[in-house]
């Protein structure tokens, strides 16, 4: 049996990926928190390992040559665990096409789209006081995210169950970051990503996944010293050379 893979981690939708595909892939993890609105994804260490000062990341100590491996950047997570594993990554080259299509559309468009929408929508208010310069972003990125949700429907109403056909890591890319509350969405308008969005959520992998650590989270719009001084690491970053 090979050693547990560490999970650099702090209960995000980008950290949610990960610790869902661990459970959902059956390969054994230990836990080593980030807690990134304390700042530590800045410590040396983690830089190694992380270069972009972004969780989550992972240590394999069984890679594929039989020594350590580092990895960071969920979607790059996420295809490694899964030709790891043999499991929801198909080998045949059509299938894996569809899977890579829509991991790199959450990568590129879902994931940072709805993160500026949870910024302008939720954040943003506590840093910026004259909540009318950020209706400008707040529509842009609210209706953005809309966008998204009118692919991922029209995706699904060719009957298909899971967003590439089989059950496949991009469902577990996709499924921590639908949020429509923080993102100003409705899922009455879309329903069959509703019910896929149901239908993933039932998996008691995913379940296990996206509880892990929820605990350790504290709000980012929180009205605290901790509050702010999270906000103040994760909006106000430049470069650090
Ligand atoms: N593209 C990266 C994004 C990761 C990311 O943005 N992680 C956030 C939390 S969701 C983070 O670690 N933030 C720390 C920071 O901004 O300093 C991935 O998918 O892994």
């Amino acid at each position: 049996m090979s050693a547990p893979i560490e999970l650099y981690y702090w209960p995000t939708p980008n950290g949610w990926k990960v610790s869902i595909a661990l459970e959902e892939m059956g390969l054994a993890y230990d836990l080593k928190p980030v807690n990134i609105g304390a700042g530590e994804q800045f410590e040396p260490d983690f830089l190694k390992i992380s270069p972009n000062n972004r969780m989550p990341a992972i240590i394999d100590p069984d890679g594929p040559d039989g020594l350590p491996i580092a990895i960071f950047e969920s979607g790059a997570i996420l295809q490694y665990l899964g030709r790891k594993s043999g499991q929801f990554y198909p080998a045949d080259p059509r299938a894996r096409a569809a899977v890579e299509q829509w991991l790199f559309w959450q990568m590129g468009g879902l994931g940072p789209m709805a993160g500026q929408a949870h910024h302008f929508r939720t954040y943003a208010k506590a840093i910026e006081p004259d909540e009318s310069k950020l209706d400008y972003g707040k529509t842009r990125y609210t209706n953005e995210v809309n966008r998204l949700y009118g692919v991922l429907e029209r995706a699904l109403s060719d009957g298909r169950d899971y967003i590439a056909g089989e059950y496949s890591i991009a469902d577990m890319a996709i499924w921590p970051w639908i949020l429509p509350e923080g993102q100003g969405q409705d899922l009455a308008d879309f329903p069959l990503l509703s019910a896929w969005m149901d239908r993933v959520g039932a998996r008691p992998a995913v379940k296990t996944g996206r509880a892990l650590g929820t605990d350790m989270r504290r709000p980012l719009d929180e009205d605290s010293a901790d509050g702010k001084k999270a906000r103040d690491l994760l909006f106000g970053q430049k470069a650090r050379v």
